[in-house]
């Protein structure tokens, strides 16, 4: 069995949330692709990055990601930094012959994402971007049920993203709110997870009309480089900086194939968590999802008995997609760890077989045109042809 040794560039939240998937995409998908190793991990100091060697199981660490580019031991590079990195991090990999998994968005706009794009193609290296959500067993279920025909034509897909953990105008000014780092706000940051939602299931986006707003406009500047989502607050009375992003945006979309819909996001919504949903309807039935209820997928066919008509909760496990290796009993439990191990089990066998694994850079790019007409859009005040 091949065995693939990573090099980890970063080390937060999703540092955390890669190390557990090469940990445990083996327990799960046996036999396995391959066997990932974890070899280096890379953070902004050298006590950083030796405490995360330690905590998340590396076997190396060090704080200069040139170095591990560069070490031709490695198969793979992760990319888990903050978004103006991924660029420069991965064309520099591609250039060095490793497949590259980048988290998400995959750049701060599509001049950027086209060159990740441009170079990994050019190196003929594997690239995955890592929109975990749509290998949630209940999402590819939906897509499953749409391949199948079961709602027929798509008409409409209607999709949001809301969250809470920046509501309060205290949350620090992470670089999640300056421009010059993120790219764009909630629209990058979560939005593009709903936007490969409906690229996925419904069909590529051919025209948007958006609003944006930005609802705090100053933030306390933050003490510590690290991101805590809100959890840490600054003081009230704390020097303020800038925000130059969207705290919410909201589209309207019209889709190649006919289909039409919205997507909204915002992270100023008390009471909404990871409220990440889709509803798609067809001609023949309706399919909903709610990140927040992930076993479950709600679905309605227009041919059920019109006495027990309306929808009814499928709850995934073993008959449903990724069910051979997950848990023995339908609504177990999939969690956000289950969705990153099934991303590195997917990205780990379009490498051992040399298929394309999607999303992959291409889609990163498109999904980050998208964004950029969806600013432009909000902006002008028209629609944006995606042409
Ligand atoms: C913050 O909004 C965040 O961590 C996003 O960056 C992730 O993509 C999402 O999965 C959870 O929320």
């Amino acid at each position: 069995m091949k065995k693939f040794n990573i090099a980890m560039i970063g080390a937060g939240f999703m540092g955390k949330a890669h190390s557990l998937s090469y940990a445990g995409m083996p327990m799960f998908f046996w036999p396995a692709p391959g066997i990932p190793y974890r070899k280096t991990i890379v953070d902004v100091t050298e006590e950083l990055a030796k405490e995360a060697a330690q905590r998340f199981g590396y076997e190396n660490y060090t704080s200069d990601w040139r170095k591990v580019v560069e070490d031709p031991s490695i198969d793979i590079i992760d990319i888990v930094t903050p978004n103006d990195s991924h660029a420069e991090i991965a064309i520099a990999a591609a250039k060095a012959g490793k497949h590259i998994i980048c988290e998400k968005p995959l750049a701060r706009n599509a001049e950027e994402a086209k060159k990740m794009w441009d170079a990994v193609r050019e190196a003929g290296v594997k690239h995955m971007v890592a929109f975990n959500y749509r290998r949630t067993p209940a999402v590819a279920l939906a897509k499953k049920y749409i391949e199948e025909g079961r709602i027929g034509k798509i008409l409409n897909f209607r999709g949001t993203y809301l969250q809470d953990w920046s509501a309060d105008p205290n949350s620090p000014l992470s670089w999640r709110f300056q421009k010059k780092v993120a790219g764009s706000g909630a629209l990058g940051d979560i939005g593009t997870h709903v936007i490969d939602f409906a690229r996925y299931l419904v069909g590529e986006i051919s025209e948007v009309m958006a609003i944006t707003k930005t609802w705090v406009p100053e933030r306390p500047i933050q003490t510590s480089g690290v991101d805590k989502l809100g959890t840490v607050k600054g003081e009230s009375d704390a020097p303020k900086g800038v925000v130059d992003v969207d705290d919410e945006f909201s589209t309207l979309l019209k889709f190649e194939n006919g289909a039409i819909g919205s997507i909204e996001a915002t992270r100023n919504a008390w009471g909404r968590n990871n409220f990440l949903t889709f509803e798609i309807h067809g001609e023949k039935g309706s399919l909903y999802f709610n990140y927040e209820r992930r076993d479950e997928l709600q679905v309605c066919f227009a041919d059920d008995p019109s006495d027990s008509k309306g929808f009814r909760t499928v709850y995934t496990g073993p008959a449903h997609p990724y069910g051979e290796g997950l848990w023995p009993i339908p609504a177990l439990g999939i969690g956000y760890g289950e969705t990153k191990i099934i991303e590195i089990y997917d990205f780990l066998k379009s490498i051992v077989e040399d298929t394309e694994v999607s999303p992959n850079f291409y889609d990163g790019y498109r999904i980050a045109v998208i964004c950029d007409a969806i600013l432009e859009s909000a902006e002008k005040g028209v629609w944006v042809n995606l042409d």
